[in-house]
């Protein structure tokens, strides 16, 4: 297909940008980093939506190359951050399968840019443990091992989660954003972000709240305890330019 086609040259070129949300301490508001989101701007289309392209990358393997993009330029912006900012960069199970190119390209980002290894965060999803877990938990393990940090991401999404919180080392949880989005109207929504929160907690991870729209979720939120928040109210997701320039990033 055509798209397929325009994706392969664009992979090739690295012909992406990358848009970057805030995230936020709920607690007192202070920024505490962005994560970074892929963004394809095709020549006669305009500008092409993750959900559109991200499925055929999976597909057809192109997202080896394109996360490895990803990675690379996601360090090596943050790098010139302010310190104390992370980054956090989404991990495909298609890049994991391969897991020891996995490992080198981290370890490789990271010293390329001289990020500091602890400002750097992978988020993944289940569909990442799904298949061969024991081969994603030692991929896990050494990601671990070079000092970034790992969050499960949409969490609730899916199946098995609480298994998978059990077995693999996670530092970070997030809460999908279909829950944050009930939470107002429904009070079974509002009793599983309550929960989720809690449970987090009491496994020592960092509860991330997705999909943060209205104040009144952040109170609600802040109240349940959990610790970050991402969302619209925050801060949509921006190219660097207008980010560095909003949050006084510097070059
Ligand atoms: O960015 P939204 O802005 O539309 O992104 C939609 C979805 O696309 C995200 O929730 C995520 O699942 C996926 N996505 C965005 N950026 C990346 C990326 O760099 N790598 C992978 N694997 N998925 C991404
Ligand atoms: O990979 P991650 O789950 O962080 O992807 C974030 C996705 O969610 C992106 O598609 C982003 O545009 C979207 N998003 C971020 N904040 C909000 C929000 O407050 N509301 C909605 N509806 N979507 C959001
Ligand atoms: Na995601």
């Amino acid at each position: 297909r055509r798209l397929t086609q325009d994706l392969r040259t664009a992979a090739a070129e690295g012909d992406f940008q990358l848009a970057y949300q805030p995230l936020h301490r709920l607690a007192d508001g202070a920024l505490v980093g962005f994560k970074a989101l892929l963004r394809w701007q095709h020549a006669e289309r305009g500008p092409v939506p993750p959900d559109a392209f991200i499925p055929i990358a999976e597909e057809t393997g192109l997202i080896v190359p394109i996360g490895a993009w990803v990675l690379r330029r996601a360090c090596a912006e943050a790098s010139g951050w302010p310190d104390g900012l992370r980054v956090a960069v989404n991990l495909s199970p298609v890049q994991s399968r391969r897991g020891a190119d996995l490992v080198a390209l981290v370890r490789d980002a990271l010293a390329v840019s001289g990020l500091p290894p602890d400002r750097l965060e992978l988020e993944i999803t289940e569909g990442l443990l799904l298949h061969d877990t024991d081969a994603a938990l030692r991929t896990l393990t050494e990601l671990r091992a070079l000092g970034c940090s790992i969050a499960m991401d949409d969490f609730g999404t899916g199946h098995s989660s609480l298994g998978y919180l059990w077995r693999f080392p996670f530092d970070k949880l997030k809460i999908d954003r279909s829950f944050v989005l009930g939470m107002g109207e429904d009070p079974k929504a509002a009793a599983i972000v309550c929960s989720v929160v809690a449970l987090g907690r009491a496994l020592g991870l960092i509860v991330t709240a997705e999909g943060v729209e209205t104040a009144e979720q952040v109170a609600s939120l802040r109240d349940a305890g959990c610790a970050q928040g991402q969302g619209f109210l925050l801060g949509r997701p921006a190219p660097t330019a207008a980010v560095a320039a909003r949050f006084a990033l510097g070059a």
